[in-house]
């Protein structure tokens, strides 16, 4: 079982478009660990965003981010930061599937409404950057076996 950091950002949220992408993920089958709806201060968004630092576009994205408050959330399930990514489609929006969230709500990169980890060693440290470990619920549904062929204890 994998786990992955979704935000949904400062557009998704003045949008009013948390209900849309959180349903998209529950009916994808994947599990909530955790939410926490949150004003992003400058240092986590520098953390956060610190692999881009020193990209034309980094102070913008730095602006954007802690524009307004955001829905970071853990989300966990076979292969959930695979899954997540392609809900979520490809970073520019015009790039996306059709059907991912941000072909279906979005037309620019600057505004491509979420975040999701993109490989194992991102999703545990970003994870560890926005969440401590007492946030993270464990717990089961009654479906998660007609969902997943293999179901932890
Ligand atoms: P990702 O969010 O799909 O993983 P990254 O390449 O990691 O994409 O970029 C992080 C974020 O930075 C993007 O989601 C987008 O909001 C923003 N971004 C990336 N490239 C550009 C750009 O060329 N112009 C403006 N913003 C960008
Ligand atoms: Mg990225």
């Amino acid at each position: 079982m994998e786990r992955t950091l979704v935000l949904l950002k400062p557009d998704a949220v003045q949008r009013g478009l948390i209900g849309s992408i959180i349903k998209r993920l529950e009916d994808r089958g994947l599990r909530i660990v955790a939410a926490k709806f949150m004003k992003v201060s400058q240092d986590l968004a520098e953390q956060h965003y610190a692999v881009h630092k020193g990209k034309s576009f980094y102070t913008g994205l730095i602006e954007y981010i802690i524009a307004s408050p955001v829905l970071a959330m853990v989300w966990e399930g076979p292969a959930a930061i695979a899954a997540v990514r392609q809900t979520m489609g490809a970073t520019r929006p015009t790039e996306a599937s059709p059907g991912s969230v941000r072909h279906d709500y979005g037309l620019e990169v600057g505004r491509n409404l979420t975040h999701a980890s993109d490989g194992p060693e991102t999703a545990i440290q970003e994870v560890a950057l926005w969440f401590s470990d007492n946030e993270l619920v464990d717990w089961q549904r009654d479906f998660d076996r007609w969902v997943f062929e293999t179901v932890d204890d």
